[in-house]
């Protein structure tokens, strides 16, 4: 007996010594499994709301009395206002009607699955309380409230992801930032020879402040780097040090320069064919990120739905942005048109949410027949946009944007046809078999003219030829 127990203690603390060796080596977080594994709520997510606020939003895309076109968060650039003048808009910085838990309930209606703000933009000025840069909205402003804090919390409290916009390599504010050549000069000389203290910027405000976001704000989902100017593969691995050592899990955007975790397309750039591994898309409601007064032509719910099952059916993400006004609202119109698309998503979200790409790929276009090249000397894609296919595990999601043709020929395939329905109102679709092929008879009017998604529940997981 006495012997046994001995045994059990010795058992007993091997095998804690082998657990407590475990908890002092995490894992690799740069191993593509644990890349893998980071992936896993941004493949489901697919539907993401990105946030650009900060000083630009009181100009609003007009500097003493005059319009500067262009994206209204590029005011300070596009006009060439000077530090000491730009800076002064903090003293105005009063955004008395900022809710935060309001942004993350429009979210939620909105069907988005994640939320990323800027924390700073390329005017240098930061969102959140700073320790390594007094030009933030705690230390330089009347509000004096931490955005980020309680955005943060509301977050939380909603079971939201939250990930931080931060533009690593541009800073207007900073002598030794780059981007700006008004008040300092050309980042380089001719024979690009760098001619700022950029490594001074980075080592004395970027680097700090992606601690201090992944410090102070809880779990951070994501952390959206730009415009990688400057930014060698040696930089941007400082970064990515950064992030790996203090949250392993938060992903990095396709635009810090290298070890991103997925690839971030062009500004409202969206492919025209599948694209493999993870991608997303960032995108405007209208033609400007951050805020203009002037800028009022809003994509419409439809084009958005559009968009996004376009987006989803060639196997990305879509990160739709809105540009809060100076007091703190959303536009009302921006509001209004991704609640209708959160609407239709509470209804159809199986279509979207963890859905993967299209297995056929013709609906979606065809190289033009005369041969024309796009600027990069690619065949150019005349697009068609009738209708597109997302998937799930033994199902085919069909979206038709308008009336499909009658009858409708499903695209060829060899799996078995189990059930055919519309998912919004569960009615089954009429199926026949003609000349070996499937052929739908959808029923008309339209369910919903907006996106009318129609379900092939087919035999076996995937799709066969
Ligand atoms: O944050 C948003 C943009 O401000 C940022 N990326 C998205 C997510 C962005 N940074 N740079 N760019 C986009 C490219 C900007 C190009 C232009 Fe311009 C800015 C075209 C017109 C204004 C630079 C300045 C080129 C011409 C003038």
């Amino acid at each position: 007996m006495k012997r046994l127990h001995t045994a059990l203690i010795t058992a007993l603390a091997a095998l804690a010594l082998v657990s407590s060796a475990a908890a002092q080596a995490p894992p690799d977080p740069y191993t593509p499994e644990a890349r893998e594994a980071r992936l896993a709520w941004f493949k489901q997510a697919k539907y993401g709301l990105f946030i650009h606020w900060g000083l630009y939003a009181i100009p609003a895309g007009e500097w003493k009395g005059k319009r500067c076109l262009g994206l209204g968060e590029w005011i300070m650039n596009r006009c060439k206002v000077p530090v000491k003048e730009y800076e002064l808009l903090t003293r105005q910085w009063n955004p008395t009607k900022f809710n935060a838990d309001a942004w993350v309930q429009m979210a939620q209606d909105a069907g988005m699955k994640y939320i990323v703000i800027t924390s700073k933009h390329h005017d240098g000025f930061a969102l959140f309380g700073s320790k390594a840069s007094r030009y933030n909205v705690v230390d330089a402003t009347p509000f004096k409230r931490d955005i980020l804090k309680e955005l943060a919390a509301a977050c939380q409290k909603h079971g939201m992801p939250l990930g931080f916009y931060y533009s690593q390599s541009q800073d207007w504010h900073e002598p030794g930032g780059a981007g700006n050549d008004w008040d300092f000069g050309p980042d380089e000389s001719p024979d690009r020879k760098e001619m700022k203290d950029y490594e001074g910027y980075l080592r004395g405000k970027a680097e700090p402040q992606v601690r201090e976001l992944l410090t102070g704000y809880g779990p951070v989902a994501l952390i959206w780097f730009d415009t990688p100017r400057m930014m060698t593969k040696e930089r941007a691995q400082r970064f990515a040090d950064i992030l790996r050592t203090l949250q392993p899990k938060t992903l990095i955007d396709g635009r810090l320069g290298a070890a991103g975790d997925y690839v971030s397309t062009g500004d409202n750039v969206i492919p025209s064919g599948v694209q493999k591994n993870y991608w997303e898309v960032p995108a405007t409601t209208n033609h400007t990120w951050g805020y203009r007064k002037d800028d009022t032509d809003w994509k419409s719910p439809g084009e958005i739905a559009f968009k996004l099952v376009d987006i989803v059916s060639k196997g990305g993400n879509y990160l739709l942005n809105v540009g809060p006004m100076s007091d703190g609202i959303i536009p009302q119109a921006a509001q209004d048109n991704l609640r209708s698309v959160g609407r239709w998503l509470k209804v159809n979200g199986e279509a979207v949410y963890g859905a993967g790409a299209s297995p056929f790929g013709e609906e979606m276009g065809e190289p033009s027949a005369k041969g024309t090249k796009d600027l990069r000397g690619q065949a150019l894609v005349l697009p068609h946009n009738e209708w597109r296919v997302t998937t799930q595990p033994g199902k085919l999601y069909f979206t038709f944007f308008q009336e499909p043709r009658a009858p409708f020929v499903l695209p060829e395939m060899k799996n078995a046809i189990k059930r055919v329905y519309q998912l919004a109102d569960g009615k089954a679709v009429e199926v026949k078999e003609e000349n070996g092929r499937h052929v739908l008879n959808i029923e008309r009017p339209i369910l919903d003219p907006m996106a009318t998604v129609v379900v092939v529940e087919i035999e076996g997981d995937k799709v066969e030829w």
